[in-house]
């Protein structure tokens, strides 16, 4: 599928989607949006696809919602529209989704980053919530999820002044999983891919379900949780076949069902 804002590309059983507006430093405007979730929706509807990579440029992974998309609009209008909500869809992807971040990741940047489910940051990656500068708040996530991965005090004081975080303090706050070379980026976040989208699917997908449900309910509902799913895995080919390979000392060769 021809896309206007994105490229796409499949290797072996790992989908790659780069945000590709260099003229604007992949700004997130609406055409962006939706190019992003209909790839992500494909990719996870295909059963030769076990994890997905979203990337940006070498200077930005997104520097943000447009803003000279947005810069005119009246709140009815963008309440109406309910502005960028389609962006959850992309929450509801099943399988596993990194995002290799380099340069920029900035507003809506750094929220759809947050969005993955883990963040692979280039040495050279730089974060933010800078809308307090253009005098509105994050909308896309921000005030919520920065402060599930760094914390109250950090959350706000980056919030409440715009200034970016480096990459080292990011993987120190807890916003990012691992730092890697900005040239070796690429190449670590499609290694990265490739031994998740190597595991059994069903279990690397209940994994990203049942690590999200720790975000929405009590422990003791999430470890019901967990157990449950937990229990069901044994209905899996891929149970036997893990644990039988364990015992004959051997690689297990899953078959993702
Ligand atoms: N939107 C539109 N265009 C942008 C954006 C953006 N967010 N960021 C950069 N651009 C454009 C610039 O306008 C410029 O275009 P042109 O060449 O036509 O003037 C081009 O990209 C290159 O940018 P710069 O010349 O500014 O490049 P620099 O290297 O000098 O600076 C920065 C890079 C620091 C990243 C700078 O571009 C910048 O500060 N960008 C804006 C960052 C920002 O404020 N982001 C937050 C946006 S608001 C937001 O994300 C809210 C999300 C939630 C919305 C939900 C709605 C419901």
């Amino acid at each position: 599928m021809a896309y206007e804002t994105i490229l796409t590309e499949t290797q072996g059983r790992v989908a790659t989607i780069t945000l590709n507006r260099p003229q604007a430093l992949n700004a997130l405007n609406a055409t962006l949006m939706n190019e992003v979730i209909a790839a992500a929706k494909g990719f996870d509807a295909d059963a030769g696809i076990g994890c997905i990579v979203i990337t940006g440029s070498a200077k930005a992974f997104a520097a943000g919602a447009d803003i000279k998309e947005m810069a005119g609009r009246e709140a009815t209008e963008m309440y109406l529209a309910d502005w960028f909500a389609p962006w959850e869809e992309l929450t509801r992807v099943r399988k596993p989704i990194i995002a290799a971040v380099a340069g920029f990741a900035l507003g809506g940047g750094c929220e759809l980053a947050m969005m993955c489910d883990f963040i692979l940051a280039a040495d050279s990656a730089k974060f933010g919530q800078p809308e307090v500068k253009l005098g509105v708040i994050p909308g896309m996530g921000g005030s919520q999820r920065l402060t599930r991965a760094v914390g109250k005090a950090k959350a706000m004081e980056m919030c409440l002044t715009g200034r970016f975080m480096d990459a080292e303090e990011a993987e120190r706050s807890g916003l990012v999983a691992r730092i890697v070379p900005a040239d070796k980026l690429l190449e670590e976040a499609a290694k990265l891919a490739e031994t998740i989208a190597g595991m059994s699917l069903p279990a690397t997908m209940a994994i990203k379900e049942s690590v999200n449900r720790s975000f929405e309910v009590t422990l003791a509902e999430g470890v019901r949780f967990e157990r449950r799913v937990f229990h069901s895995g044994f209905a899996n080919a891929d149970q036997k076949e893990g644990m039988a390979a364990f015992i004959e000392k051997r690689a297990p060769n899953f078959k993702h069902s």
